[in-house]
């Protein structure tokens, strides 16, 4: 039986990079050998998003679009975790996906709860600038430090079966792109089997947020999942 997946992809002020980037995607998953629904969770868009995007899903019936007032991108990603109801939801973002690794993941599916693509696995190929990869095995590297993690990247595609992101969903306090991070460490945490399969990167666009720019907020946002856990721990003994 093929086995069904909702792709969520957060999108927000890209009018003018969704259409085609839609486009290709909905060819590429054509190939895998699964029902698909597509899922985009739009927030706060300037630039007519969420019309655009009401408008391509009007014409396709594998697309479903969700809209929410505040630019949110842990918000976006959490209403569509909950608006999903095949048996595994992956995430994409309208910039970085792969037909290729939703087959690979569900090739994994009956030995995994999630499958993570890792830039860093053997066998990845990150093609993305020296100061990104570093930045990559910066980050990891105080994932685990920070919260013993095992992975070896929290951040990027991946795919779960819906009962673990039913739990996880709503526990998840991270806002932005610290979201992705924190579910990893939260699946981890409860035992959840996880596999990884290496990924190939190769930026279709420049990155929008500055690199440098990010990191007092990302350390500030690691600290505070950080203090999350530690009282909940307190809280269940
Ligand atoms: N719904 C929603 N999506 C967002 C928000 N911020 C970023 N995104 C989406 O998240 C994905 C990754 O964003 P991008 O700007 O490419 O981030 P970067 O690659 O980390 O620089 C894209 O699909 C964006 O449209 C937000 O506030 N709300
Ligand atoms: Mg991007």
């Amino acid at each position: 039986m093929r086995p069904s997946v909702d792709v969520i992809i957060p999108v927000h002020n890209e009018a003018a990079f969704m259409p085609g980037a839609l486009h290709r995607l909905l060819a590429d998953i054509e190939r895998v050998a699964a029902d698909i629904t597509v899922i985009l969770a739009e927030n706060g868009s300037t630039d007519g998003t969420g019309e655009l995007a009401e408008r391509l899903a009007a014409g396709d019936r594998r697309l479903r679009v969700l809209r929410l007032p505040d630019p949110d991108y842990g918000a976006a990603m959490r209403a569509g975790f909950a608006a999903a109801g095949a048996t595994w939801v992956v995430n994409f973002d309208i910039d970085y996906f792969s037909a290729d690794f939703l087959t690979s993941a569900l090739a994994l599916a009956g030995e995994a709860d999630i499958v993570l693509a890792s830039k860093r696995a053997p066998g990845a190929d990150d093609r993305r600038a020296l100061l990104r990869r570093t930045g990559t095995l910066g980050f990891n590297l105080i994932i685990r430090l920070l919260f013993r993690s095992a992975v070896s990247d929290t951040h990027g595609m991946k795919l779960i079966r819906r009962e673990l992101i039913d739990q996880l969903a709503s526990q998840v306090i991270s806002t932005q792109d610290l979201f992705d991070t924190e579910l990893v460490i939260r699946a981890e945490r409860r035992g959840a089997r996880i596999a990884e399969v290496p990924a190939t990167v190769e930026e279709l666009r420049e990155a929008r947020s500055s690199f440098l720019g990010r990191v007092p907020r990302t350390l500030r946002g690691l600290w505070k999942i950080r203090r999350a856990l530690s009282a909940e721990a307190r809280s269940d003994v």
